[in-house]
């Protein structure tokens, strides 16, 4: 299946930002439009266009975004007093990337509900 989305793009280098977190599977880089102090982007290597796509088969990878999302976040200040991971899911979740990302905010005191 090809992939021209934006996240695809920065995943093969063609555009670039500011990555924090790669593995095999995952790669994690900076919000170019930060809604909190720290916004971090963390996506699938694999091309899954929203969360209604996932199979399961893809369990294990969802469960790696979730890890490197919360592992970069325990390792650092911003997060000691806790944080917020978000995904949006097509027109009405407010998603305009389709391909899958976990949010990961935090350095500020979140509310509820979102809007
Ligand atoms: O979130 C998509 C997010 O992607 C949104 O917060 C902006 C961000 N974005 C868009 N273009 C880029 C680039 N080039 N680098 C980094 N971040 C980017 P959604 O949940 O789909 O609304």
């Amino acid at each position: 299946m090809s992939d021209d989305t934006l996240f695809a793009k920065i995943i093969r280098r063609e555009i670039p930002a500011e990555i924090v977190h790669e593995d095999e599977h995952v790669l994690g880089f900076r919000d170019i439009d930060p809604k909190a102090p720290v916004h971090v982007l963390f996506v699938p290597k694999k091309a899954v266009a929203t969360l209604d796509d996932i199979q399961p088969e893809d369990a294990e990878l969802v469960g790696r975004m979730v890890l490197a999302a919360t592992a970069y976040a325990r390792a650092q200040e911003f997060a000691r007093d806790g944080y917020r991971v978000v995904m949006n899911c097509r027109e009405h979740g407010g998603q305009s990337v389709y391909h899958i990302h976990l949010h990961l905010l935090g350095g500020r005191q979140m509310t509820w509900p979102p809007g």
